[in-house]
């Protein structure tokens, strides 16, 4: 279903104050940073080789992410796999009897189509999805 990771989402109260330790202390590379209005968040991406992390600061207190910081602070949110067709692998898997958080692709960063799968039915792992777009 999927040949890579696209990214590792980390939780951050501010991004500003974070991305300070992965690009001057760690090196990575800074992308930049846009808002993501339909999942309430803000975020940056930072790149090592092939691999990247996405930070994530809630931009309104009914984020997911704002719930998720106040119950367990700043730390590793989800990991996204990278899918070619994202309806298909969303099929399958509800075919699987995997519990699907989105039914139906949403609008990621970057133009990316996007969607969550539930920690429940994956080993406590939050997992998205991610079809980039063209
Ligand atoms: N990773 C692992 N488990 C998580 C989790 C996470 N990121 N977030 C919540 N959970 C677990 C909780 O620990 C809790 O487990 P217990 O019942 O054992 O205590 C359970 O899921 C329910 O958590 P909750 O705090 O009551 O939160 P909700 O049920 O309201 O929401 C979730 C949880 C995953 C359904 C919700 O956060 C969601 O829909 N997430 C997908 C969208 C998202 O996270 N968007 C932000 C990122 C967007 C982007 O990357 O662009």
């Amino acid at each position: 279903m999927s040949k890579k990771i696209n990214h590792i989402g980390v939780a951050v109260k501010n991004i500003e104050a974070s991305v300070p330790f992965y690009r001057d202390v760690l090196g990575m590379a800074y992308e930049g940073s846009e808002e993501v209005a339909e999942q309430k968040v803000r975020v940056a991406f930072l790149t090592v080789g092939e691999s990247r992390i996405e930070l994530l600061e809630p931009t309104s207190p009914d984020s997911p992410v704002f719930k998720f910081l106040e119950k367990n602070g700043e730390g590793t949110h989800h990991v996204a796999y990278e899918v070619a067709d994202l309806k298909g692998a969303l099929s399958e898997l509800r075919s699987a009897g995997v519990k699907l958080i989105d039914q139906n692709p949403r609008r990621g960063a970057h133009g990316t189509l996007i969607a969550f799968l539930h920690p429940k039915d994956t080993g406590g792992v939050l997992t998205e999805l991610c079809q980039s777009g063209e």
